[in-house]
């Protein structure tokens, strides 16, 4: 009764895996696991499971990790315990091993757990595709950018968009990866700097000394000499505080139509950080859902298979929000849906307001000034023209 059905011959699966909700990073850390039971909480209370199909994910295995991984990290990190004692507020430990136990990247219970959890998801997604047997595939649980071979990074340990694409790679030429969350996509960027076969496009707030990682600018193409094929491939956006909805539109339509033309991709891996909306609590834009979800409706009208990833999103609330309806866009029931969130919605005095798009004033009570001006945007979309003219098919 709910009127969403499941849409003819176009089939989205849903990859998730209760377990990995259930891990908890600290009382104070932002990254919250619990976010994607509150955003599944939603997707279900819309009736949405009906139009998909649902999976219950596996565990990636370590050979699966070891894919992209170093066989050092995945060892340690399979056998380092929690500490007893928590160490105070700063990371100031001289000597982290491989970058765990800092306060970005603590170590919890079950935390190799945890992290296979969100790489078993991404790979069953990406099998769901390769096989050809979903058109859009969704792990909310994965899109962990910043995790690199042998090195754990801002809340992130295993990088399973990274071992989802190389997956992707047995099946498909070419693969383009798009990256909406708030952060740099680094860790995804420097697996592929030296293959042709797949294109990073990351949008980010980009301030060398202020904001997480710091990597990302315009010029930053990835390594350019005559032998690299990579050398081209990767396009980054970098964005100042307070962007909207309509700039990002602009942005992201001109230039992944323009990359869609020249690369001529054949799957596509859209990462969903949902730390780009307004009102995250380590974000800076003032992206609405509707923003955000306009990029995914862009992706999926490129008619290429897609994989969506979670990511970044650390005002729950607003993580939900964002995740339900993009989820609806990719069933293709968006127009059915009501802005009035279900009554029968758990937790909804979680979500302050009861609309599944409130305003910027209600989110934010004052937007957030705006410091992307629009020569600025113009100059970005330049560099990327300029830049694809290396890049062919
Ligand atoms: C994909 N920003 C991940 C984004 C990773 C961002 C950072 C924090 C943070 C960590 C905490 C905490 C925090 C309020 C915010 C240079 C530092 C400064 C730690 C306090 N509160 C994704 C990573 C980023 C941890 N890291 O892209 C425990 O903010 O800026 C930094 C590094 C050193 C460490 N300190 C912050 O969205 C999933 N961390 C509270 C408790
Ligand atoms: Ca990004
Ligand atoms: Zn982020």
């Amino acid at each position: 009764e709910s009127g969403i059905t499941r849409p003819k011959g176009y089939n989205v699966s849903f990859h998730c895996n209760p377990e990995m909700e259930k891990h908890h990073f600290g009382v104070t850390h932002p990254m919250k696991p619990w976010r994607l039971t509150l955003s599944k909480s939603l997707i279900y209370s819309y009736g949405m499971s009906f139009a998909m199909d649902n999976y219950v994910s596996r565990a990636a295995t370590y050979e699966e990790l070891a894919d992209f991984h170093s066989t050092d990290y995945l060892d340690f990190l399979g056998t380092v315990l929690p500490e007893p004692v928590p160490r105070d507020v700063e990371n100031q430990n001289p000597d982290l091993k491989f970058n765990l136990g800092g306060s970005d990247c603590p170590l919890f219970e079950g935390l190799y757990d945890y992290c296979s959890m969100s790489a078993g998801s991404a790979l069953d997604a990406a099998r769901k595709i390769c096989a050809k047997q979903s058109d859009i595939a969704i792990a909310w649980g994965g899109g962990l950018h910043h995790a690199k071979k042998a090195e754990a990074s801002g809340f992130c340990y295993i990088n399973d968009i990274v071992i989802a694409i190389l997956e992707l790679l047995r099946h498909h030429p070419r693969v383009l990866y798009i990256d909406i969350d708030v952060h740099h996509g680094d860790g995804v960027e420097e697996a592929f700097f030296s293959t042709d076969r797949v294109m990073t496009v990351s949008f980010h707030k980009y301030d060398p000394n202020n904001f997480f990682p710091g990597t990302g600018a315009l010029d930053d193409n990835g390594p350019k000499n005559e032998q690299n094929p990579g050398a081209h491939h990767a396009v980054n956006v970098p964005l100042n505080d307070g962007i909207t909805d309509e700039q990002y539109d602009m942005l992201f339509n001109t230039i992944i139509s323009r990359i869609v033309e020249k690369f001529r991709p054949s799957a596509v891996a859209l990462q969903c950080g949902a730390d780009s909306l307004a009102g995250d609590r380590l974000g800076r834009f003032n992206l609405q859902v509707q923003g955000h979800g306009a990029c995914v409706e862009f992706c999926k009208r490129m008619n290429l298979p897609l994989i969506l990833f979670g990511g970044g999103g650390y005002t729950p609330r607003n993580v939900a929000r964002a995740w339900t309806y993009e989820t609806s866009i990719a069933i293709g029931c968006q127009d059915k849906i009501s802005d009035v969130l279900p009554q029968h919605t758990p937790w909804r005095d979680q979500f302050r307001q009861e609309t599944l798009f409130p305003t910027l004033e209600q989110i934010l009570g004052e937007p957030r000034q705006n410091k992307n001006p629009p020569k600025r945007l113009q100059e970005i979309v330049n560099h990327v023209s300029e830049q694809l003219r290396f890049v062919q098919a």
